[in-house]
């Protein structure tokens, strides 16, 4: 492939803020986008090509935005759409794209469309939302939901309303009902909110559970899962055979491409946050086997990362596997980290998480990075009594809780490490007095985290075979994941030791470009070379005489 030909989203690195949690800008604790405004010289610094920022739309806040009162407005939280306008200008003038999270499943139950929905049978807006009756049978009807599907956060998926003497359903809080997809008006309604952001310059959509837009028309059971202790989360009672992944979903996922294909130039990229198997998370790429044609989402997000345990062998099978079942055409991606997930230095520790920063931004394919990773940022401790995320209060004491990964964003050794002058809406981390953007960025700091970070960025903007090779010779050997990115006569040999062992290696002819504890940079290899625990290393290689390489790995 032509690097001439490439789009930004495939060369350039991803980078996720979460708006409450990065900077505050007036003391109320809670981060906004003045407050992204005020650090964009650390996000044009830092080497990432876009940001994508979580909703900040009008919202009850239910689950802190995900709940949409207003697609195309910002909430008074956050600041006003001038602030967003003086943003986006701001990212782009320093040459930095930027991605909105939208929110196209469900809205908030505030939001106008629902409240009209919900006071008749036969309002204009009546089928927006998934009404049903109750189920027949004795008891009064809010004890008869229509069916066994269960919310993503505990519960059943159905709430009565008594206006309408109709259950809606919601795959998350009740306070988040599901729009109708097959109701063409819906569609179009969101289509125009699309359009609203992207008349605005934005560069690309984070589609919220693209995979659940859909939902079976017959409302049929979902079949009981064999494998449900009876511990966790109702929901993991049924398997969502009919709330999920439905087969219709791949044709809205195509009308959304088009929305954005109508723009003339167009090179806004469209992702998708989809939780499923490799071989049906690759569908969402929308393969059309009659043209050859790519017709769904640029990127479903691939979070096979966070969910393969941490083990050379697994994520060498990982990274074949995915590779090998990219459709003709389809560009890869890789995700380590995100606002529903747990951080991956408390995963891994930070020796781990610095190869795992190795590893992301030297794969093949467009890496997205979590505010905070790359400080090597942990999971907060938050007391009972500092819960806020709706998961964990609905279904207390079961894990689900995201606050840990949710806390400030650590800038300074100051009180609130410089995320607000007031009291933050989650606590910050311990540990913030040394582990902060200042002190990692200190001439005393040379081999930080955040350096590293820097680094692997950097280096991947400025080598094609890094951010456009082919990814071949995928190994695992006792412990060490090792593979080469390739792109015509330029080779790099990445050996990554994911054990807490010494291991040795043997190279081709190189020069190391970077290790991650940063150490031995320009040393030349070849032979036996020893990996320390936890140690990745990027070699540039000097004459490789192997053959070329196949096209998959
Ligand atoms: O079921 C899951 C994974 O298999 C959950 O992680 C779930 O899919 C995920 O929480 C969906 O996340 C997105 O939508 C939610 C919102 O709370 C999350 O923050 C968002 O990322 C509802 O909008
Ligand atoms: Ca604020």
């Amino acid at each position: 492939m032509k690097t001439s030909a490439r789009l930004w989203w495939q060369d350039g690195a991803i980078y996720q803020i979460y708006p409450r949690s990065f900077q505050d800008s007036n003391g109320d604790g809670i981060g906004d986008l003045p407050g992204i405004l005020s650090r964009i010289d650390y996000l044009a610094t830092l080497g990432v090509e876009a940001v994508w920022i979580s909703p900040f739309y009008p919202s009850p806040m239910a689950d802190f935005g995900y709940d949409v009162a207003d697609y195309c407005n910002v909430d008074p939280i956050f600041g006003t759409l001038p602030d967003f306008i003086r943003l986006i200008d701001a990212l782009h003038t320093r040459g930095l794209r930027v991605i909105l999270d939208f929110v196209p499943n469900h809205s908030s139950d505030q939001h106008p469309w629902f409240l009209e929905s919900k006071i008749s049978r036969d309002n204009p807006k009546q089928d927006w939302y998934l009404w049903r009756d109750p189920a027949p049978g004795a008891g009064v009807p809010e004890s008869r939901p229509p069916n066994n599907w269960q919310s993503h956060f505990g519960g059943p998926a159905w709430t009565y309303n008594p206006e309408r003497g109709q259950f809606y359903y919601h795959s998350f809080l009740r306070q988040q009902p599901d729009l109708n997809w097959r109701n063409p008006e819906v569609r179009k309604a969101i289509y125009a909110a699309m359009r609203f952001w992207l008349d605005r310059g934005v560069d690309g959509f984070r589609m919220d559970v693209l995979w659940l837009l859909i939902k079976d028309d017959q409302f049929r059971d979902n079949p009981l899962n064999p494998d449900w202790s009876g511990g966790g989360s109702s929901f993991g009672r049924v398997l969502p055979l009919y709330t999920a992944d439905r087969p219709e979903t791949h044709e809205v996922v195509a009308e959304m491409r088009a929305v954005m294909a109508s723009y003339p130039n167009r090179d806004a990229v469209l992702i998708g946050e989809i939780y499923l198997p490799l071989r049906d998370l690759v569908a969402y790429y929308g393969f059309d086997p009659n043209t050859a044609d790519l017709r769904g989402a640029d990127m479903p997000f691939n979070f096979h990362l966070i969910q393969t345990p941490w083990n050379a062998d697994r994520i060498a099978q990982l990274i074949r596997e995915y590779e090998g079942q990219l459709p003709t055409g389809a560009w890869p991606n890789w995700v380590l980290g995100n606002h529903d997930q747990t951080r991956i230095a408390t995963r891994l520790g930070e020796y781990q998480a610095r190869v795992a920063a190795m590893l992301l931004l030297t794969l093949r394919g467009t890496p997205t990075l979590y505010y905070g990773d790359e400080l090597g940022m942990t999971d907060g401790s938050i007391h009972p009594d500092q819960v806020r995320d709706p998961a964990e209060l609905n279904q207390p004491g079961i894990g689900m809780g995201r606050d840990p990964e949710r806390t400030p964003m650590l800038w300074d050794n100051s009180p609130v490490a410089g995320f607000t002058s007031g009291q933050p809406w989650l606590p910050v981390n311990e540990g913030a007095a040394t582990r902060n953007v200042a002190a990692q960025s200190s001439p005393d700091a040379p081999r930080s985290i955040l350096n590293l970070y820097r680094k692997l960025l950097a280096l991947r903007r400025q080598h094609p075979a890094l951010h456009a090779g082919a990814i071949s010779y995928v190994q695992s050997n006792s412990g060490v994941l090792s593979y080469r990115r390739i792109l015509g006569d330029q080779q790099f040999q990445i050996f990554l030791n994911l054990t807490d062992d010494i291991k040795r290696v043997t190279s081709e002819p190189g020069h190391i470009l970077l290790t991650t504890i940063l150490d031995g940079e320009g040393a030349d290899v070849g032979g036996i070379t020893i990996l320390e625990a936890g140690e990745g290393l990027l070699i540039a290689l000097k004459n490789p005489h192997i053959p070329d390489p196949p096209n998959k790995p």
